[in-house]
């Protein structure tokens, strides 16, 4: 069912020769642009409207009432509940221990730079409602958010017709347990419009969203097409595409769990790349017949089928698995599976990936929900430069630079001699006034 494609011998660049979904999210901005406009402009009735037409329902007031938020917690399912608060625990673990000090280098004698972390201000938290519910989301971006120390923090979430117009349930009860109590039932390019804008969310224009500093979180296109128009009024995180699994495996992978962890990411969406990469035919064969009898018992069998099926996914053959390094290095997957004798090593030598998944029993759907480690990764190539979401993406480091008279007069002249021969003489002159009595 995966299409093929043989680099064995060599052959070709890798990176031209690997599936990957075509999306185009340029094309998309376009389409958004008189949105988002008409967002900035009029606010809240331009926000109703788009709510209605694009997801069909818009509650009168889009900010969540606490009230609400609460009851969706003191509904929510116990074991949902008791596995949302591991989900949390865990990320907090790892989350808390990214945190940052402050450091200071002392550059010479009297001269310090000192780095200091400052949380951003406000932050907007974008949390998906498509194809699938993501309370998960919700914990993978608020628990870096509050770990940096981030004061004011809300969540958007497209509102849902059988809902009565709020957002998922158990997205409001994720944010409830976290102590979240700002929510808007407002999705879409419109959501990142009225976060990076402001607007009023009631008819009378008594209660405000008040704009935001940075906007995280994944979204489909429209949603990622907004953040890319919008970034500079406010910052972004990634841009976030359909997600991605790959797997570098040997003979000793188990098909069976090749074949479900395939499948597993197969199911976010019918553009979702799987794509297995190994020396190894009679692994692909044995993985063939596993998705023969896994793909139709799943909930999900005719969006995986769409995705397993499509140029974005596909069995790499390589030579061997130094050759199959080379191929997922290229390919630079949102995840990757590392499924051979040795994983650790053969991991720790990976160069590019969103994260890595080591060995027989760290499969993606643990980092997905209770790892401990952040969902929010990046896609389409992007872990080439980018990682995923952290502390550090809720954190700013600001320089504070200190020098002292005489550390100042030391280096002085350097300072001169760089503004003259950049024909900027009153930087040096900046420095030349200071010592009227001249620099020596
Ligand atoms: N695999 C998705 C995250 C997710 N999976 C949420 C289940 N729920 C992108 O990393
Ligand atoms: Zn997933």
């Amino acid at each position: 069912m995966l299409n093929r494609i043989d680099l064995r011998d060599g052959l070709g660049d890798p990176r031209r020769l690997l599936p990957r979904a075509q999306l185009d999210v340029s094309v998309a901005v376009e389409r958004i642009k008189p949105l988002v406009e008409a967002v900035r402009e009029h606010g809240y009735p331009a926000i109703r409207e788009a709510s209605e037409r694009f997801d069909g329902i818009s509650p009168e007031v889009l900010r969540v009432p606490v009230e609400a938020i609460a009851e969706a917690e003191g509904v929510l399912d116990p074991a949902v509940r008791a596995a949302l608060l591991e989900s949390i625990a865990r990320a907090r673990r790892v989350h808390d221990d990214q945190r940052r000090t402050d450091h200071t280098t002392r550059v010479v004698p009297g001269g310090t730079v000192t780095e200091r972390w400052l949380p951003v201000d406000r932050v907007g938290l974008y949390v998906p409602g498509g194809l699938a519910m993501y309370p998960s989301t919700v914990v993978m971006n608020v628990v870096p958010a509050q770990a940096a120390g981030v004061r004011s923090l809300v969540v958007v979430s497209p509102p849902q017709k059988d809902n009565g117009g709020l957002p998922d349930p158990r997205v409001l009860a994720a944010c409830a347990l976290l102590g979240v109590d700002e929510v808007y039932a407002v999705g879409g390019a419109q959501a990142v419009a009225m976060l990076a804008y402001g607007a009023a969310v009631d008819p009378s224009g008594a209660l405000r969203c008040e704009p935001v500093d940075l906007v995280t979180g994944p979204g489909n296109i429209w949603v990622t097409a907004a953040k890319r128009l919008l970034r500079g009024v406010v910052g972004i995180d990634a841009e976030a595409g359909p997600t991605e699994i790959a797997i570098l495996a040997d003979d000793s992978a188990d098909p069976a769990h090749v074949a479900a962890d395939l499948i597993s990411q197969a199911e976010h969406d019918p553009l979702a790349a799987s794509v297995l990469v190994t020396p190894s035919t009679a692994l692909v064969e044995a993985v063939e017949r596993e998705l023969a009898r896994q793909v139709p018992a799943t909930k999900h069998a005719e969006r995986v089928t769409t995705a397993l099926t499509g140029e974005q996914s596909g069995v790499v053959l390589v030579d061997d698995l130094e050759a199959g390094l080379r191929v997922v290095d290229a390919y630079a997957a949102e995840h990757l599976e590392i499924q051979t004798v040795d994983a650790r090593e053969w991991a720790l030598r990976v160069r590019n990936a969103g994260a890595i998944f080591v060995g027989a029993w760290s499969p993606v759907s643990l980092g997905d929900y209770c790892a401990g480690s952040n969902h929010v990764l990046p896609t389409g190539g992007c872990a080439r430069h980018s990682s995923g979401l952290s502390v550090q993406s809720f954190l700013r480091g600001v320089h504070l630079i200190e020098y002292t008279e005489a550390a100042l007069r030391e280096v002085a002249p350097h300072v001169v001699t760089l503004a003259n021969v950049e024909d900027l003489p009153a930087h040096g002159q900046a420095v030349q006034a200071r010592f009227p009595g001249g620099l020596a």
